[in-house]
């Protein structure tokens, strides 16, 4: 670095030189888009496009903020859970979010972008996280519904991101979907026991859940293909595998089977078999009131922003505290070393 700025003496460099290093650059980039091209994985330390590492820290830090602040609508049902074995399974869901939070922090850190940077976008607001925690749980029949559509629309569009071109992502999602399965089955057993064992009022309280969710869940997917700027380059790189219609109408064949066995209605009077297409066609979705949500202005994001802003601030104690104790155990350690 000192020696460069010696030789250029402030001077810009030397043009032959500029077209050496745009060289390198150009060959490394061939290189780099023959290895995605075989089908490739990349690792951490391996050269990459400056915008590949940009859209993977995008795309993997938004997607652990929306771990972290999507264990705050359940969070919040966790004392008035109905039974001992429901209230386990919801603490045990919320506690594998945090892991999964925890995880993706990791793997986005590997691509050179510290946790700090990461959270302060996120408690500003710069950062985006999924707009479908900005709804509200009003029920009990909620918590069943989110495992069931949240966390089955979440599983369509996380299982491809296992062959996700960026090794250090792709094998952090292997484990997250394994645990997000337990998390959809647990949410349609709860519904399944309402509906096939509850009042009518349960019931109801399932359909309703299942009426607010629905729409909300099919934009988790993201915009349509023609209007999702990312798309393109992100397939391109095997960043994504799938594009986001193609997932939504995935999700939205295998749940209208699943609705049939739980017994509830999908509230979309639109939704019917095309025996053409091989795929259920669907009404239109509300973009407005997804993008009015993904803008800061859902139903909760004030308040989900403010108890994460909270939560950091109420923990700085805990985070002061382990620095204080690693670098005392750091100390003891280095002066256990000089004595002998
Ligand atoms: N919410 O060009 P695209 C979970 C933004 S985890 C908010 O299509 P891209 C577990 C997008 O960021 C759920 N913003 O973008 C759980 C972009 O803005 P930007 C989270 C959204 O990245 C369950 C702009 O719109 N999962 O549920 C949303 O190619 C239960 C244009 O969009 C992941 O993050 C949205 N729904 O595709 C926890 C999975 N959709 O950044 C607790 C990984 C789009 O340019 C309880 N992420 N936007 O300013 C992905 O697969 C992709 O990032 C997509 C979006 C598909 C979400």
């Amino acid at each position: 670095m000192y020696t460069q700025a010696m030789d250029t003496m402030g001077r810009e460099p030397d043009e032959s030189l500029k077209a050496v290093a745009s060289a390198d650059e150009a060959a490394l980039q061939a290189n780099f888009d023959a290895h995605i091209d075989a089908g490739n994985y990349v690792e951490a330390k391996d050269w990459m496009p400056q915008n590949y590492r940009k859209t993977l820290v995008r795309q993997i830090s938004q997607h652990a903020h929306s771990e972290i602040v999507g264990m705050l609508p359940e969070g919040n049902w966790i004392t008035r859970a109905p039974t001992l074995k429901r209230k386990t399974i919801l603490l045990a869901k919320v506690q594998d979010e945090a892991g999964h939070g925890l995880y993706l922090y990791s793997a986005a850190e590997t691509l050179g972008t510290s946790r700090d940077e990461m959270l302060e976008a996120l408690h500003t607001g710069k950062a985006k996280y999924s707009s479908i925690f900005n709804y509200p749980t009003l029920t009990w029949a909620d918590m069943g519904t989110i495992g069931w559509l949240v966390d089955g629309a979440a599983i369509m569009n996380q299982v491809p991101i296992c062959r996700c071109s960026y090794a250090p992502y792709a094998r952090a999602m292997i484990r997250i979907c394994r645990e997000e399965s337990f998390h959809q089955r647990q949410g349609f057993d709860a519904l399944l026991v309402m509906m096939q064992q509850g009042t009518d009022a349960q019931r109801a309280m399932v359909q309703d859940a299942v009426n607010r969710w629905w729409w909300p869940c099919l934009m988790m997917f993201g915009p349509p293909d023609d209007q999702s700027p990312n798309s393109a380059q992100s397939m391109r790189w095997g960043i994504k595998r799938v594009s986001n219609d193609e997932l939504r109408q995935k999700f939205i064949d295998a749940t209208v089977e699943q609705a049939k066995v739980l017994g509830v209605t999908l509230p979309d009077p639109d939704l019917k078999w095309n025996a053409e297409r091989e795929h259920y066609d669907h009404g239109p979705i509300d973009w407005d009131e997804f993008w009015r949500v993904v803008g800061g202005n859902g139903p909760c994001n004030r308040e989900r922003l403010g108890t994460r802003v909270k939560a950091w601030e109420d923990g700085a104690w805990v985070r002061e505290a382990a620095l204080a104790f690693a670098s005392k155990q750091s100390d003891k350690q280095s002066n256990t070393q000089q004595v002998a």
